[in-house]
């Protein structure tokens, strides 16, 4: 665990740059940095530095506690009216007959194959279509929590919710209240993307701007709700965009304090439409998520979304401010291998993840939705793998 006295020792280096020593100084101080200092950061603050402040804030916040989560997916379907250039669902409007649309009947099925699993949430996201409208969905929800209750239902993003209520004539305000009624418990952080307009417009230019995605965040969270936040990163967009879109998240929750995790997504390069576009490296992963600690200030976690990096490098972002990292089980790999994920089989046991997290010194800790604690694995002896198989990847979409 990183102490206040390494960072006194790192702040007596006399080669350590006036601007950057009071950056270190600032945070040792549990002060708020600028966007210009943000930017500064990126720009010149190398991987030790920033991960050393970067892991004083998590270990100052969460100690050595590593969190994960049991969660299914549900991908309604895999066919989209948007054209991401980055996503790999995009193109397949053109060939519908290529993809999936699963009925209500289909969904609720994939729903029951976890009856009896101590799976505590269904993470459903997937393409934009004109017959997963708003009482589609909220009948969905309905369904679920007439099955089964206590299970969490983390759905859909503002991609879907704008499209939804803009077709159904409800204003953000009223439809978050109807998919509240209807049993959302909370919003996943996708469709974020990068909210500057002149990146956004290249990337993503027909879904719903920035502005919205962030108005459709604080209805919910006047509603009472949480919600997670995304930034795809490493594409066309500068540092300067990096801060802009990390400012104005950082602005919301100080306004709601609704949001819970921050998810960089590193931007994967196969089969979408910046395939031309190098990816960048491992070292400009591991500052990103020190920095993006670093900077928002007021959000309680960092996750990173481990197949999307590989597990080593999740490893590594254990010390660079990361204190989640996600998890999953399912044996849907099938549409994984559309996005571009590191790993060919993005799947990992109960007990592998419990490892990768004590192999690095932390504590592996298993939460719910909220991060309310479910079971602390630190001393869990493994006699053999759980009966659940697979940590399975989200598909990128959104
Ligand atoms: O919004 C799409 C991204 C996101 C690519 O809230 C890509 O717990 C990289 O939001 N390369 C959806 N990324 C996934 C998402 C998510 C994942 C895990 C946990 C949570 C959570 C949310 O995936 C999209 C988009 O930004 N994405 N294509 C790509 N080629
Ligand atoms: Fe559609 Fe989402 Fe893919 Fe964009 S990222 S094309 S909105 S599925």
């Amino acid at each position: 665990m990183i102490s206040n006295e390494k960072i006194e020792f790192l702040l007596q280096d006399p080669a350590l740059k006036p601007e950057l020593r009071s950056i270190a100084e600032k945070v040792f101080n549990q002060e708020r940095i600028t966007p210009d200092e943000g930017i500064l950061l990126y720009r010149e603050g190398e991987l030790g530095f920033v991960a050393s402040l970067a892991n004083h804030i998590r270990e100052r916040m969460h100690g050595d506690d590593t969190f994960f989560n049991r969660n299914f997916h549900i991908e309604p379907t895999n066919v989209c009216v948007y054209d991401c250039k980055f996503c790999s669902y995009s193109r397949l409007i053109k060939k519908r007959g290529e993809g999936w649309e699963y009925t209500l009947e289909d969904m609720m099925d994939i729903v029951k194959k976890y009856d009896g699993q101590p799976v505590t949430e269904v993470h459903i996201v997937g393409g934009v279509l004109p017959q997963y409208d708003l009482q589609f969905y909220a009948e969905f929800f309905q369904k679920i929590k007439a099955h089964r209750p206590d299970l969490h239902v983390k759905a859909l993003t503002p991609v879907e919710y704008h499209y939804i209520f803009k077709k159904a004539k409800v204003s953000y305000a009223e439809g978050m209240k109807i998919m509240k009624e209807a049993g959302l418990d909370s919003m996943p952080g996708g469709g974020a993307e990068i909210f500057h307009p002149d990146i956004r417009l290249q990337i993503a230019a027909d879904k719903c701007t920035g502005d919205q995605w962030l108005q459709i965040h604080e209805e919910w969270h006047k509603l009472g709700g949480r919600s997670n936040a995304t930034m795809l990163y490493g594409h066309v967009e500068g540092y300067e965009h990096r801060i802009h879109h990390l400012e104005e998240l950082r602005k919301l929750q100080d306004r709601t304090g609704g949001f819970q995790t921050f998810i960089p997504l590193k931007f994967r390069n196969q089969d979408n439409q910046m395939s031309h576009l190098p990816e960048v490296n491992v070292i400009e992963d591991l500052r990103n998520y020190a920095i993006s600690r670093i900077y928002l200030d007021n959000f309680s976690h960092v996750k990173a979304y481990w197949p999307m990096i590989s597990r080593n490098i999740a490893q590594l972002s254990l010390s660079c401010g990361v204190d989640d990292i996600d998890g999953t089980i399912d044996d849907t790999t099938k549409i994984y291998s559309m996005a571009g994920s590191e790993e060919q089989n993005p799947a990992m046991s109960t007990r592998e993840l419990v490892n990768l997290i004590r192999q690095v010194g932390r504590r592996p800790i298993e939460r719910d939705t909220l991060y309310n604690v479910i079971k602390d694995y630190t001393d869990e002896v493994f006699e053999e793998d759980t009966q659940f198989k697979g940590y399975v990847a989200l598909p990128v979409v959104n």
